[in-house]
Order: C-alpha cells, then structure tokens, then sequence
C-alpha cells in the first residue's frame, strides 16, 4: 500500500485518522467537501462530491487502497442518506473496480444491527437488523464489498464502527467504544492483511462489556490496546439519571433505535 485515499478526510473520525496514518503511508489522497486546513507534506487533497461518478473515478486514479469513510455519519432524510450513503458508496466501489484499487475498507456501523438487544453477544455473521435508514445504508454498503469481493476481486473489510473518540463518553459507548489507535490497528488489517476476500469485523476497543463476539477480528490479527473498562467507573458515576426511553434501553442502538419508532414494542419484545 503506497497511495492510500481516505473519504469522509474532513471529518471527526477522518481528522485524527490522517495524523495516525501520515507515518505509515507513502501518500495519503484525502477526499470530502471541506478542505482540512492542515495537510502535511505527503497529503493531497481532492474535493469530491461522492454523488458524482466522474469526480469520484477520478479520485480512485493510482490509488492502492481506500478507506471509505464519506457520507452522513448520523440519521438523516431518505434523500440525504440516498445521495451520500448509497449513490456515494456504489460510485467509490465502481470507480474502484474501473481504477483497479486492491484494498477497501468500509466504515459500516453499529447500527447496521442496532435492533439485536444489549443482552445478546453477536458475531459479525447475524442477520441485519438496521435500526435507521443510516443503518440501512451502511447495510448496503456491506453487501457492496461482499459483491465486489467476491466478483471483482477488490478485498473488502466492513468495520461495524461502535463510536470512535478518544474515551468512552457515556454507558453505552463502554460496549461499543473504539479508540482511534485500534482503529488504526484494523484499517491496517484490512489494506495490509495477506489473503483478505470479504471480512465484517467490529470496530470495537477491549471492551469488557461488548456486545459482539470479535473473535474473528481476533483469529485476523486484532490486537485491541485500549480498554473501555478503565473508564468505566468515572462514567457511570457521573451518568445521569434521566429516563431513556425503553426502546432505546432496549436495544444496542440506542436512541438509533427509538427515533421515529411506531411499533408495539412489548409484543415484539415477547416475540423475538
Ligand atoms: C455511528 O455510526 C455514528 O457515526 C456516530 O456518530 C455515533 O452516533 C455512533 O454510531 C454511536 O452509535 O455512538
């Protein structure tokens, strides 16, 4: 991996990624809307707007490997999610294919299965269970790397990403935090991995209180350092004692969860 070409640059997760990354790539090609203010020496940036299929084979050009981080982060309008997640994730994974590019690492979510409840432990083979149409598009977006994998040839790794920052922030990221560092450590076994076809691993720190089974992150390599635990006793001391909502309770998604929801939750909470 020489030119590695980071989407979504610009952004929380993009921003402290590029500085952990500079050291270890020849280039980096930073893509999003905005551009950073701080681009080293071996930074280049493009701006793209993913929705467009010309820009963004252009982008793909002498690329060896793209972390795919662009579009919506957070819920939004079927339109929004549409244009960013959906036309924005086929056009990367075709300009992709047309260029050539070995390696993709997609930033899929938690809340691609944010509807399995926080008693359960789950591996990275369950069935979706998308808690938002954010979710959804992160669904897609896996079985976009599934098929361009398996008839293309491009090794795909989906990061189901709990909440990257630089500590837990609240009870529910103790589950599913992850510390930019071990980010990092999984990028780097997505693009550098020997033999990777199509691999779904959690983006998850050493978190004692997970609720997914990462063993197969594990076998691959993952070696997590940063441990959620260590915080834990701060935090739950200091969180407050408002009233969640019992969906959002409920589930790993949390208020993904409960946001717009209109089902009868105590007969689908006895039935499933
Ligand atoms: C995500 O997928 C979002 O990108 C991030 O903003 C957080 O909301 C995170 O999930 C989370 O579940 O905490």
């Amino acid at each position: 991996m020489e030119r590695v070409l980071i989407t979504g640059a610009a952004g929380d997760i993009g921003s402290r990624l590029r500085v952990l990354l500079r050291p270890v790539y020849r280039e980096l090609v930073l893509s999003d809307r905005v551009r950073p203010t701080d681009l080293a020496a071996n930074e280049t940036f493009i701006a793209t707007d993913l929705a467009d299929a010309a820009a963004v084979d252009a982008l793909c050009s002498g690329i060896d490997g793209i972390v795919h981080l662009g579009g919506k982060s957070i819920e939004g309008t079927w339109d929004e999610i549409l244009q960013s997640n959906i036309v924005g994730a086929y056009n990367l994974f075709e300009g992709a294919r047309k260029a050539g590019v070995k390696r993709i690492v997609f930033a899929s979510s938690n809340h691609a299965v944010g509807f399995y409840p926080r008693t359960t432990t789950i591996p990275p083979d369950v069935i979706p269970r998308p808690d938002s149409r954010y979710g959804l598009s992160k669904v897609f977006g896996e079985g976009l790397g599934a098929l361009y994998a398996y008839k293309h040839g491009i090794g795909v790794t989906s990061l189901r990403i709990g909440n990257v920052a630089d500590a837990p922030i609240d009870a529910r990221r103790l589950a599913i935090w992850l510390s930019p560092e071990d980010l990092v450590r999984l990028i780097r076994i997505g693009l550098e991995r020997p033999g990777i076809v199509y691999e779904v691993m959690y983006g998850i720190s050493d978190n004692a209180r997970a609720w997914y089974d990462n063993s197969h992150a594990v076998e691959l390599g993952y070696a997590p350092e940063s441990r959620s635990e260590d915080y834990a006793k701060k935090i739950l001391a200091a969180e407050g004692k408002d009233e969640q909502h019992p969906v959002a309770a409920h589930y790993q998604g949390g208020p993904f969860c409960s946001a717009e929801y209109s089902a009868d939750f105590e007969t689908i909470k006895k039935n499933n």
